[in-house]
């Protein structure tokens, strides 16, 4: 069995965490370490490690991972001007939690997509 991460505990509610939004498919928490005034964690319900790990199967639940953001961003009030959504993935995406999350960042400028 795939190790679970701190992530499957928020989910299950075992460890606290900012809850903004949860359904049957996904959950999103703010950020332990926010880089702008919104900063929300979208993640699947299930164990998906990586991107790498994804599958058809999982259109589902991807799809709602990006409708919840865009309602999460109407919510908190940055739609208007914009913000970036970012998936990670393993040593070059730099990816710290092996679960997979989509960042929802923004509240003020984000900077370039990519630095140096
Ligand atoms: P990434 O580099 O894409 O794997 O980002 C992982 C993010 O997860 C990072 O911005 C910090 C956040 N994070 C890590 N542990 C916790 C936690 O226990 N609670 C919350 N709310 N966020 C966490």
């Amino acid at each position: 069995m795939i190790e679970e991460t701190i992530f499957s505990k928020i989910i299950r509610r075992e460890l606290p965490a900012d809850i903004v939004y949860q359904d049957e498919l996904v959950t999103a928490f703010r950020d332990i370490q926010p880089r702008r005034p919104t900063h929300v964690l979208i993640i699947p319900n299930t164990h998906i490690p990586t991107m790498d790990d994804v599958t058809t199967a999982d259109e589902p639940v991807l799809g709602r991972m990006l409708s919840v953001a865009a309602s999460i961003a109407r919510d908190e009030g940055i739609a208007d001007d914009g913000y970036r959504l970012m998936i990670n993935c393993r040593e070059h995406g730099r990816q710290e939690v092996m679960h997979i999350h989509m960042h929802l960042v923004g509240g003020a400028d984000v900077g370039p997509m990519i630095s140096g």
